[in-house]
Parts: C-alpha cells; sequence; structure tokens
C-alpha cells in the first residue's frame, strides 16, 4: 500500500526487515505532519478538540507505567485515584457523600450501554443467568435527538432495536415529557435515556420532569451526559441538568468539552452493589477474594471488560491541578464563548441560526451565499442551499485553515446545517469567534 503525499510516497507496507532509526524517525515526522491538528482553536469540527496538557502529562505517565486497571495488586495507585475521581463526579451530580458506583468506560455508547444493562438487571436480575428467554417485551425511551449509541445497545443486548421507542423531541430538540407519558405503552418499559447535551442541537432534556415520570412508573432513568456533562461544574450552567440527581445511573465524557485526551468515559450508579452483581464473572485468578489486601480496590469485575486502559488518571490529573475553580472557569468560558458567538452570528448578514437559543457549547447555523439571500425559502431555495455546506467544507478542507462539521436534521425538516463545536482547550477567545465567521463568510463568497 502506497499513498502519495505532497512530493513524496509515503510507504505503508511492512515487511520481514525491519526499519532503520533514521527512517523511523522520518515515519514519525510524517506521522504528525499528515495528521489533522485537531488541538488547534479552528478545529471545530467534532464533539472534541484540544487537549488539556495536565492530562496529557497524566496519560503519559499511564501509558509509560503500561498496567492494567483491573486489581489493586497490578495497579494500587490508578485505583485508588480511580476511586477518588468517580466519587467526586458522585458528588458533584448530587448523590449524598458521593455514594453510590462508578467505572470507566471504553467510551460513551459503551456508557450508556452500562446504564441500559444496569437498567435490565435492576429488573429483572434472572436475565444476567437466563439472557431474554422468559422475559416480556421490553421498551427503552430516547428521545427523537439522542445518540445512536442506545439503538446500537438495543441489538448488542439481545432486545432489538424495535424496542426502542425515540420520544418527541421540542423545537429546541428536548424530550417532551407528556409525549414520554403518553409513549408508555404496550411492552415493558424499563429504561430512559435522557440526554444532556444533544450531539447536534446540544440540548438539554428536562431531567426533573422526566425523572418523577420514571419514578412513577418504575422506569430506570440513565443520563447520556457525555456531551453536556461538563455544565455540572460551572455554577452558572449546572441548572441546565437540574434534576441530575434524581439519575440511577450518568455517563460522562470529559474527553469532549473538557479536553482529556481520548478516551475519558466515566459512568457512574446510584445503586451501591449494583455495577458488581450485574456485571462480576469471578475469574478466580484475577479476583481472589482471599488476597491480603481489602479487595473492594478490585474494581475490574465490575466491567464487562477484562483488560482495561488507566482513563481515570489523565482526569484525576487534571482536576488535581485545577481544582473545581480551574475546571468551572474553563467550562464558563466556553458557554461564554458560544453565547458570544450565538449574538455575532445571529445578526450577521448571510447567516441564519437554526435553534433561537444557544443551549449547550454547539451553535448551529446556516450560512447563505450572496446569491441565495433576500428570496422566498421555496423548495428551490433549500435544494440550492443543502449544496452550500458541503461546498464551504470542502474549501475549508483544503485550504485548512478551519474545520466545523455540518449535517441535515432529518426528523426535524432540517437541511444540511453547520453545527460550531466549542471545547475548554486551547481556552477560546472571542477574537476566535470573530475569526470562524469572519472565514466562513470568506469561504462561502459566490
Ligand atoms: N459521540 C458523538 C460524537 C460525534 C460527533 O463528534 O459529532
Amino acid at each position: 500500500m502506497r499513498q502519495k503525499g505532497k512530493g513524496q510516497t509515503l510507504d505503508f507496507n511492512l515487511s520481514k526487515k525491519g526499519t532503520s532509526r533514521r527512517d523511523l524517525l522520518k515515519i514519525c515526522e510524517n506521522a504528525v505532519k499528515y495528521s489533522v491538528r485537531t488541538s488547534h482553536p479552528y478545529f471545530r469540527n467534532q464533539l472534541y478538540g484540544g487537549v488539556d496538557p495536565y492530562a496529557l502529562a497524566g496519560t503519559w505517565l499511564s501509558e509509560a507505567l503500561n498496567t492494567n486497571q483491573y486489581t489493586f495488586e497490578v495497579a494500587p495507585f490508578f485505583m485508588t485515584t480511580e476511586r477518588a475521581i468517580l466519587k467526586k463526579i458522585r458528588e458533584i451530580i448530587g448523590w449524598p457523600d458521593g455514594r453510590g458506583d462508578g467505572i470507566f468506560a471504553p467510551g460513551g455508547s459503551t456508557g450508556n450501554m452500562y446504564g441500559i444493562v444496569a437498567a435490565r438487571y435492576n429488573k429483572f436480575p434472572e436475565s444476567k443467568v437466563e439472557g431474554m428467554f422468559g422475559l416480556p417485551r421490553l421498551t427503552l425511551f430516547i428521545s427523537q435527538d439522542a445518540h445512536y449509541s442506545s439503538i446500537k445497545a438495543a441489538h448488542w443486548l439481545g432486545f432489538g432495536t424495535k424496542s426502542v421507542i425515540a420520544v418527541p423531541t421540542d423545537e429546541l430538540g428536548r424530550m417532551i415529557p407528556e409525549e414520554l407519558e403518553k409513549c408508555k405503552c404496550g411492552a415493558v418499559p424499563f429504561c430512559v435515556v435522557a440526554t444532556s447535551g444533544t450531539t447536534v442541537l446540544g440540548a438539554f432534556d428536562p431531567l426533573e420532569a422526566i425523572a418523577k415520570i420514571c419514578r412513577a412508573n418504575d422506569i430506570w432513568l440513565h443520563v447520556d451526559a457525555c456531551w453536556g456533562g461538563s455544565a455540572l461544574l460551572s455554577k452558572k450552567h449546572r441548572h441546565l441538568m437540574k434534576g441530575v440527581e434524581n439519575a440511577d445511573s450518568l455517563i460522562w465524557n470529559p474527553h469532549k468539552m473538557l479536553g482529556a485526551p481520548l478516551q475519558c468515559s466515566p459512568f457512574v450508579i446510584r445503586h451501591e452493589g449494583l455495577l458488581h452483581k450485574c456485571n462480576s464473572a469471578s475469574a478466580t485468578y484475577l479476583f481472589q477474594q482471599d488476597k491480603f489486601y481489602d479487595v473492594s480496590y478490585d474494581t475490574g469485575d465490575k466491567s464487562f471488560q477484562c483488560g482495561r486502559k488507566v482513563d481515570g488518571f489523565k482526569l484525576w490529573t487534571m482536576w488535581k491541578a485545577r481544582g473545581d475553580n480551574g475546571l468551572e472557569a474553563l467550562v464558563s468560558n466556553t458557554f461564554q464563548c458560544a453565547e458570544y458567538v450565538h449574538e455575532l452570528i445571529k445578526n450577521r448578514p448571510g447567516f441564519k441560526m437554526v435553534i433561537p437559543e444557544v443551549q449547550c457549547t454547539n451553535v448551529c447555523f446556516w450560512y447563505i451565499p450572496e446569491c441565495l439571500r433576500n428570496l422566498e425559502e421555496t423548495e428551490e431555495w433549500w435544494t440550492k442551499m443543502e449544496k452550500v455546506a458541503p461546498e464551504i467544507k470542502r474549501r475549508m478542507t483544503v485550504e485548512g485553515s478551519l474545520l466545523i462539521g455540518y449535517q441535515p436534521l432529518k426528523h426535524k425538516n432540517l437541511r444540511n446545517f453547520f453545527r460550531l463545536v466549542l471545547t475548554c482547550q486551547p481556552p477560546l477567545t472571542t477574537e476566535n469567534m470573530d475569526f470562524v465567521v469572519s472565514e466562513i463568510d470568506r469561504l462561502g463568497r459566490d
């Protein structure tokens, strides 16, 4: 496999003979040269970007120490830091004395699966042994704007994607509690996955109202806070997740807004003991109960994985370095930049907002080239408009000045629009926001 780079051919083949140090160095240089600079302030393409330097140092250290996060005997320091950071997260959620349990998951999709499995186990503990045999048909509720991982989980967990009901959302993309109430029909409802910070619009589902419905109907409430969970760190913004303390479980991705290196996905659960009962397989070569130390530090059996990377330490390092106040300042700055750019775009000719207010730190808008301005928004107009974002994206990718994503939102009948994603690293400024907007204007010229 040979790929042509600018002015040189890159050799990706592997051969019997090794490679000299000089050539290896060249390969390293090329890896850097041909990789996307995701830490550049204008990489705003995905729900991650930038890296926290303290967390990166933590990652380098744990990678170099190369251990496995399943038992205290091979990872005493990291098992202790994981325990500490999970407790801190539970405290911030508002669970009394930070009680509960948790585990770092390999990403948000798996974190949602942890919540759904726990919900099923909680209602039907026999499912661990019997699987779906003998169980009634189950129903899982998500919102229309929820992340697709719950649908994948329904397949992987064997109750099937037809058992997932997508509850309608309002104009901002938030689950409508009255619609959830109406949906609770037919099969046995066992879990609602509410979202704090939806992938595209950044909507926060109303957790308090949803929790009330869950409580009244004995339904587990799992919160997918992968994207928006960082709002909990900011006194000014944590109201977006009002009612979160009623959740039974929650997944958060500090590798998204907060800039922890990928991946960093703490899953937490309010019910002590359930995670272990639900997931344990009691491998006797790892989790002997007659060890000489406190085996509650051997948390690996709560996970569905065997080998597990040290993902908690990077977040612990960042938190230790910055403290609650430092993290709050970063999150608040990011929200402020989102509010600033929203106002800037709202009042600028050629830009049209998709939703009227900022919810999380994604800002969604259309760019209207001059030839399409001040015209009636007919079907023909929209057919032309939906080609604009892909073309501007092509131009920005080729120039390399900026990278932001676009997408349609079919269930809301929204044609291709831009989603500008703001994250905490590197800390953004209003000047950065001014540049993003004027650059889109420049790239979008007819
Ligand atoms: N896990 C959802 C992230 C996808 C995105 O960056 O848009």
